[in-house]
């Protein structure tokens, strides 16, 4: 019997490459070129199974064009790249890697709020541009985390495990808003308090954004809601883009009307905003959030579990659209 064929469409480790390859015909992409949509397209003919990232975007025009597709394993926890009413409506079943990448992305949103309260790399680029000349009493003052009030728009496994470090470890007050409340079970431990939205923008001394991307949370931080804001708070973004309006928090960075922020995704990243390129206020990184090698090693083998699961006749671990399975 002739066995599945596969496309990674992006590098991966040569081990999740030699796992895929005991199963499948693999076509893998170690050149990491970034395929267009035609070009995605003609490589993804006559396979079963696509293993993808967020650049590459599954949508209704790409599985109209593959009919025997099957299955769609991303390697991330977010999949606004896939279109899942679509993959649904296709009969593709579409994965994702969460809980792999949980603490990893929390350590690393924590990391960047105190970075950005701290001003860390504003004052590393002052140094390094050798301005350095003396101490002063107040020479890159930033704000106390200990002690102080964090936000957290979007309480799922990440923003819980970022209020655990906050609660626990730093003593923090912590407010969140999201689509529903959590259990007094787990409020209770973190002293976590259910506020609206109008309420987080307003209390929190570091505001952190973790929300899923979707239409309904383009631009859920603008300028209206950045006005909202304390002058001495700090907004950290470890989301997705085009969840903050880039030029628009530029503009409040400019105008100190928001102390700093700090930023791992971006608004049609990899392309970042030219404005806060030039803002001194804005701690930048590129998008790598969870990437520790045991995390996105974890992550790839997560992908790949679900990918030879589903074609193999076995229980994908981590499936998005499951009724599918359900239905099959
Ligand atoms: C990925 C992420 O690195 O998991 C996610 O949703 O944003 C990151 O961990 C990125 O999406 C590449 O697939």
């Amino acid at each position: 019997m002739s066995r599945p064929a596969v496309l990674v469409a992006r590098a991966v480790f040569p081990e999740v490459l030699a796992q895929l390859a005991q199963h499948f015909d693999v076509e893998s992409n170690q050149a990491d070129t970034i395929f267009s949509k035609p070009e995605l397209i003609q490589r993804l003919q006559g396979k079963a199974g696509a293993f993808t990232t967020g650049s590459e975007r599954i949508d209704a025009d790409v599985l109209a064009a593959c009919p025997q597709l099957r299955v769609v394993a991303n390697m991330a926890v977010g999949y606004n790249n896939f279109d899942i009413p679509a993959c649904t409506a296709a009969g593709v079943l579409a994965t994702n890697t969460p809980d792999v990448l949980t603490e990893t992305t929390a350590d690393f949103g924590f990391a960047l709020m105190m970075a950005t309260a701290r001003r860390m790399a504003e004052s590393e680029h002052f140094l390094r541009r050798g301005e350095w000349t003396r101490w002063s009493y107040d020479m890159f003052a930033g704000s106390d985390v200990h002690g102080s009030t964090l936000g957290i728009l979007g309480m799922g496994r990440i923003g819980q495990a970022i209020a655990r470090r906050g609660a626990l470890g730093f003593g923090m007050k912590v407010f969140y808003h999201n689509r529903s409340r959590l259990q007094t079970e787990q409020e209770a431990p973190l002293g976590a308090r259910y506020v609206d939205k109008a309420t987080l923008l307003s209390e929190a001394d570091h505001l952190v954004l973790v929300l899923p991307y979707s239409a309904s949370a383009h631009h859920a931080i603008g300028a209206a809601e950045l006005a909202q804001m304390k002058p001495t708070a700090t907004l950290t973004n470890i989301a997705r883009g085009g969840i903050v309006d880039d030029a628009a928090l530029a503009v409040a960075l400019r105008e100190r009307r928001i102390a700093a922020a700090g930023l791992d995704v971006f608004e049609g990243e990899p392309a970042v905003h030219p404005d806060l390129l030039t803002v001194p206020n804005v701690v930048l990184t590129p998008h790598i959030a969870s990437s520790t090698l045991a995390t996105r090693r974890a992550m790839a083998d997560l992908a790949a579990q679900n990918l030879i699961a589903a074609l193999t006749g076995g229980v994908p671990p981590t499936p998005i659209n499951g009724e599918l399975l359900k239905r099959a």
